[in-house]
């Protein structure tokens, strides 16, 4: 864009679709982020709203929020248990309830009526939410289970093997049914069903967590499924987390139990608690005769169990069941979404092997499983499906990749003909299927690919004129919604699937463009907390089924970048202030045990899966590619302590800043002592993820930065002919910093590379998904994952910030104001990006053609945006509504906008 001299006419075009009137509406409403949530623990939940008009320039003056114990009351203005009164306020979201006490199991109704500088809206629509049971006090349930090793095979040992369990309680409902509340947690995961019909869709619940500090249960109504007089309840429980895939590293806590309270309340006022404990009846011998997450679900249909989870099943030979020990931790209610069914996928093509397999190829690597529609069976004869990423040169399973993990589902028919089924506990990483003990050739419509992951709205589209930047979207964007479970894990496939934090240290930003992965998020969080060691310490894997505390600092580094992506990009302060102890703490344990002479010394991953020097390699053993641990240590603890001086501020822990500034100086200086050249102008070897981090993170003397940039831009420029060279570390400033120092078309040469290493190298060796190696087509199985995220470093932070200019102004978090500047690389003509922020939908389309220049934006109601375009472009000074300002500087030409729809034109 720079060399193209476009005299920009700008021209305001305010799209009023659907132009009736001129109402000012307020909907999206949400109670701690959810809409309608049930089991909300907080005494004083958030609320939040969004605002919108035909009209531009959209500001939210005032509010009033009402909260009542019923409809009717609400309606009626009567006993309400908070009325804000109109609060002068421009804020819309994460408004805490100050009302009187609320009550646990409750349910609430809440509606808001905003004043804007439009006028003011009708009041909203009502949403509710319910209270969670009060922490110990609630829960009159008690812990069962079969506290055996009960059927041939099984074992909690080395790779575990155990049948899920059946669990049955029948009741009675002596009334019509009000309310009917069922609170659960079945460790490590349950399906529920009240007679035959499931309680949700939820699967894999409830979440995933370190069950010595918590234990998370489920709130469902379950109102509609009460039946009068005879009804019954039934679980089954599967081993998740709890009773652990292997017994070593990964750990088994103890075999599977579940607490249930089911609370019905009846018209006439009078209530029931149907709790687990000694009455209810388990078997083992079911179906499910083993569900291990690495290693498969078998399902023998010869022992189902045919309306165990119905009143009339007679379970004379099932066993009373035994009461269990607790897990530990507390209980707490979930606070986000369990996993869902998000999607299915058809088969594109099915393959005869010469050895009578078959194997199904899903078109696209995805997490999940399949669902056999139908199939025709033959009694006794077990269909087997093994899974993988890839295939070998002969049309087989790749599986070396796997480790371990025997990633196979067997189904056994109990009679000849046709059966459908679908694993109940298990998933997998997977593009192709191999399937086996069919003596006929199945059809695609056989089979569908069900894709899970967190229940969490997509909120970000992106697609630009060049195919390999949508293609790396797409693979990013398969990626990481493949590694949501309850917590972001590292890969979905082989006998790992943990919660590494080093890999979503800066990903996770980008993350929350395209997913509304918050909830996650600040449940993730405290997973880390909860697996903190009482000295400091964090594990490097959350929860941490592997419990490595390194002392390090890249990896851990993920906490407080976590926490400050949640404020930055959904305004949520909560997680900074809920973790500013405990990261106090770990910074004081660290600075204990690895800083001497200000220089943090210790370090374990290095800058991890950088491209090595030879490509079956996994590791590079050049010494000069290689970037020192105390550079990468020093430089991010570095940024920690910057970033605890904006917590303490937010925080109020005003009293630390000194402290964490001094040390930030002394480091500061020391690591400029010991690494920096000031001659040649780099740090210690050289490396671009050594010279990349002093810059980004503020460690380069002032006056320096230009050169330490020119020093990047020759190394990757002449040294690796314009390809990408860091590895997890540096990634995560790659492209930001390229750009940020005026040089986005090295950056654009990266992204668009497909020779290696590259997003599109991957691409061009088939990947539908990101890789953990750069060299993930040739280097060793033994680490080589086909689905990792972390080498997405910053790029989809750049693709929505730099390429598309959505992008918080300095002074702004959520998106309230923007600070709209896309870049324009040479050889891109069209960028089209939309984001959903808690605001609104965020929208920037730009495209050049024919010499033209054309930017639709959309900025949505009580936000606001300065656009800013380079002065050489002389665009002439817009008029109109909903522009507020034009400024013109020296280079730049910034308009600030209101809310509202706008097409610029540059001629
Ligand atoms: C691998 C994991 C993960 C990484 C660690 C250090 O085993 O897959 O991606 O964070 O190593």
């Amino acid at each position: 864009m720079k060399h193209i001299h476009f005299l920009i006419g700008l021209i305001l075009v305010i799209f009023m679709a659907g132009c009736q009137g001129t109402a000012v509406r307020v909907d999206s409403l949400k109670v701690e982020m959810q809409e309608n949530p049930q089991g909300v623990s907080t005494s004083t939940p958030r609320f939040s709203w969004q605002i919108t008009s035909v009209k531009p320039d959209l500001r939210q003056e005032a509010y009033q929020i009402q909260v009542a114990g019923s409809e009717q009351d609400l309606e009626k203005g009567n006993n309400l248990l908070w009325d804000s009164g109109i609060v002068a306020d421009a804020e819309s979201i994460l408004i805490p309830y100050t009302g009187e006490t609320l009550s646990p199991r409750e349910v609430y109704y809440w509606r808001v009526k905003v004043t804007t500088n439009q006028g003011e809206t009708a009041w909203s629509k009502i949403n509710h939410w319910s209270m969670a049971l009060p922490d110990i006090a609630g829960w009159q349930a008690k812990w069962i289970g079969e506290n055996a090793l009960s059927n041939p095979g099984e074992t909690d040992k080395g790779n575990t093997r155990l049948a899920a369990r059946y669990l049955r309680k029948p009741f009675d409902s002596k009334q019509k049914v009000k309310r009917a509340v069922l609170y659960i947690s079945g460790q490590g995961a349950y399906q529920a069903y009240i007679n035959g019909k499931r309680v949700s869709d939820d699967v894999l619940a409830p979440t995933v967590s370190w069950y010595p500090e918590k234990v998370y249960y489920n709130v469902y109504d379950v109102t509609s499924l009460i039946q009068r007089d005879s009804n019954l309840l039934g679980v089954k429980l599967g081993n998740g987390r709890y009773f652990g895939m292997r017994e070593s590293p990964t750990q088994v806590f103890g075999l599977p139990r579940l607490l249930a309270q089911l609370e019905i309340e009846y018209s006439d006022g009078s209530t029931d608690v149907i709790v687990s404990d000694e009455s209810w009846k388990v078997t083992s011998r079911g179906p499910i005769i083993a569900n291990n997450e690495f290693d498969g679900e078998e399902y023998d249909a010869r022992m189902e169990l045919p309306g165990w989870d119905k009143i009339s099943y007679d379970d004379t030979t099932w066993k009373q069941v035994d009461i269990m020990s607790a897990p530990g931790g507390t209980l707490t209610a979930q606070p986000n979404p369990n996993i869902r069914v998000q999607e299915e996928l058809t088969p594109v093509a099915i393959t005869k092997l010469t050895d009578g397999k078959f194997i199904l190829d899903m078109g696209q690597n995805m997490v999940g499983w399949i669902k056999i529609n139908r199939l025709n069976g033959k009694k006794d004869q077990p269909v087997t499906m093994r899974f993988a990423e890839m295939l070998n040169p002969d049309g087989t399973l790749y599986m070396a990749n796997l480790r371990s993990a025997k990633v196979t589902d067997i189904y056994t028919p109990s009679k000849d003909g046709d059966f459908s089924w679908e694993p109940s506990f298990v998933f997998h990483g997977f593009r192709f299927v191999e399937i086996s003990g069919l003596d006929y050739q199945p059809e695609l419509s056989d089979f569908t690919g069900r894709v899970i992951y967190d229940q969490m709205e997509t909120t970000g589209q992106f697609e630009t004129s060049d195919e390999t930047i949508n293609q790396i979207f797409k693979n990013a964007y398969w990626g990481i919604r493949g590694n949501y479970r309850g917590m972001p894990t590292d890969c979905p496939q082989r006998d790992e699937r943990q919660g590494w934090l080093g890999d979503r240290a800066t990903g996770c930003f980008g993350e929350a463009f395209v997913f509304d992965n918050a909830l996650l998020y600040s449940k993730w969080l405290q997973d880390i907390e909860d697996s903190q060691s009482p000295e400091g310490s964090i594990s490097v894997v959350s929860p941490r089924y592997w419990t490595i505390f390194n002392d390090d600092v890249t990896w851990p580094a993920a906490y407080f970048y976590g926490a400050k992506m949640l404020w930055l990009q959904f305004g949520d302060t909560e997680p900074v202030k809920r973790h500013y102890p405990s990261m106090k703490r770990y910074l004081e344990r660290i600075q204990q045990v690895s800083m001497q002479d200000y220089i943090l010394t210790k370090d374990t991953y290095g800058d991890w899966c950088m491209p090595p020097e030879s490509q079956e390699l996994i590791h590079s053993k050049d010494p000069s590619r290689k970037t020192a641990g105390a550079v990468l240590s020093t430089t991010v603890y570095y940024s920690l302590l910057n970033l605890m001086t904006e917590f303490a501020q937010l925080t109020g822990n005003t009293k630390d800043i000194a402290g964490y500034q001094e040390l930030a100086s002394k480091i500061k200086e020391a690591y400029n002592a010991r690494f920096f050249n000031t001659d040649s102008a780099l740090y210690d070897n050289n490396t671009v993820t050594a010279n990349i981090l002093s810059l980004r993170l503020g460690l380069v003397p002032e006056g320096y930065e230009q050169k330490v940039f020119d020093n990047i831009v020759r190394k990757t420029e002449v040294d690796f002919n314009g390809h990408v060279s860091t590895g997890v570390l540096g990634i995560q400033h790659l492209m930001r910093g390229l750009t940020e120092q005026g040089n986005v078309d090295l950056a654009y040469r990266i992204v668009t590379n497909r020779t290696y290493p590259s997003w599109g190298y991957m691409i061009e060796n088939g990947a539908t998904t990101i890789w953990e190696l750069w060299n993930g087509d040739t280097a060793d199985p033994a680490m080589n994952s086909a689905n990792h995220v972390m080498l997405l470093g910053d790029l989809l932070i750049w693709f929505y910030e730099d390429l598309a200019g959505i992008k918080n102004h300095p002074e702004s978090t959520a998106y309230k104001k923007l600070l709209m500047e896309p870049k324009f690389p040479e050889g891109l003509s069209h960028v089209k990006a939309s984001y959903k922020s808690v605001y609104g939908e965020i929208k920037s389309e730009w495209k050049k053609e024919n010499g033209t220049f054309h930017w639709n934006i959309t900025i949505p109601g009580n936000s606001s945006a300065i656009i800013r375009l380079p002065k050489e472009l002389n665009v002439s000074t817009p008029t109109g509504k909903g522009i507020r300002n034009v400024t013109e500087t020296e280079n730049s030409i910034e308009i600030e906008l209101g809310s509202g729809n706008y097409h610029l034109t540059g001629i």
